[in-house]
């Protein structure tokens, strides 16, 4: 049976607990760092060589998906009544709305050093110090809606714009790309500041924060935004049938994404796992 992953306005006091609890106990038992290491270690970028896995690539969809899959799975271990929720910003929009409860991720940073003091990931709280990519604290930061420059989150029409896409993705398979579903919803534009950053990435930046850089997974609300990420791959596949992960074939020896890129019958590392294998999820888990 397929178990569900529910949108955060709906979950019951309960459920937030024990969504909190389990990742507090796999944060405790040292496994939840695993998680921040291994998004900082495939955190390629264009600019770099060699293959990308989980941004500025085809495979951002699915990396993710399997990303977010593997956490559920820790968690399931621990608590099996735990599943990943998932933050609509299209409808939850404020600093004082949810996600951002003191029972559920704690609110946002306070002025002088972004560090968050609400909530069960409080530093204060001795539960959530951060051990990966420690650059300014060992706390958790946010910076809700950039106080100093402020910047909205990503509106539905936008999320609308991506989805109404039929093509998955196009040559040059990159953050260069104008078209295709994938970097619509990814969010990487042309021009400077925050002109330049839709959608997924608008989120990271909105947030701010460690959410900011390759260690964003320190932050617990990485989840839930890459659930709802994850959500309209699914709404996505509803909307064009039969319209698949591109590319279907590698790039070829010689051509500038030669051993770049996933294919869609390619591994996607660091997982045994192609992306084909992960487009159809029904079975695992659904979205109400
Ligand atoms: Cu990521
Ligand atoms: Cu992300």
């Amino acid at each position: 049976m397929a178990y569900t992953r529910k949108d955060v306005s709906t979950l019951t006091a309960t459920e937030k607990r024990r969504f909190v609890r389990a990742l507090l106990e796999l944060k405790r038992r040292g496994e939840y760092d695993d998680y921040v290491r291994m998004h900082i270690e495939y955190y390629t970028s264009d600019g770099e060589d060699g293959l990308r896995t989980a941004h500025m690539a085809p495979s951002f969809l699915p990396w993710h998906r399997k990303f977010v899959l593997e956490l559920e799975r820790a968690l399931r271990r621990i608590d099996d009544s735990v599943t990943v929720p998932y933050w609509d910003w299209t409808h939850l929009r404020s600093a004082r709305s949810l996600p951002w409860s003191d029972d559920l991720l704690g609110g946002n940073g306070r002025s002088w050093d972004q560090q968050v003091t609400t909530g069960p990931f409080a530093y204060r709280e001795g539960n959530w110090t951060i051990k990966e990519n420690v650059t300014d604290g060992r706390f958790l930061t946010r910076d809700l809606g950039r106080a100093r420059d402020p910047l909205e989150l990503p509106t539905r029409t936008e999320l609308e714009a991506a989805l109404n896409d039929p093509v998955y993705d196009v040559s040059p398979w990159d953050s260069t790309v104008t078209r295709g579903f994938r970097n619509k919803l990814e969010g990487w534009g042309t021009g400077r500041g925050s002109a330049s950053w839709h959608t997924h990435n608008r989120v990271h930046r909105w947030v701010g924060g460690v959410m900011l850089g390759g260690a964003s997974v320190n932050d617990p609300v990485f989840w839930l935004h890459h659930a709802f990420i994850d959500l309209q791959w699914t709404r996505w596949q509803q909307r064009h049938r039969g319209a698949a992960y591109q590319p279907e074939r590698p790039p070829a020896r010689g051509t500038a994404q030669y051993r770049r890129v996933v294919a869609r019958y390619e591994k996607l590392p660091p997982w045994d796992v192609t992306p084909d294998s992960l487009q159809d999820v029904s079975r695992i888990y659904r979205y109400v």
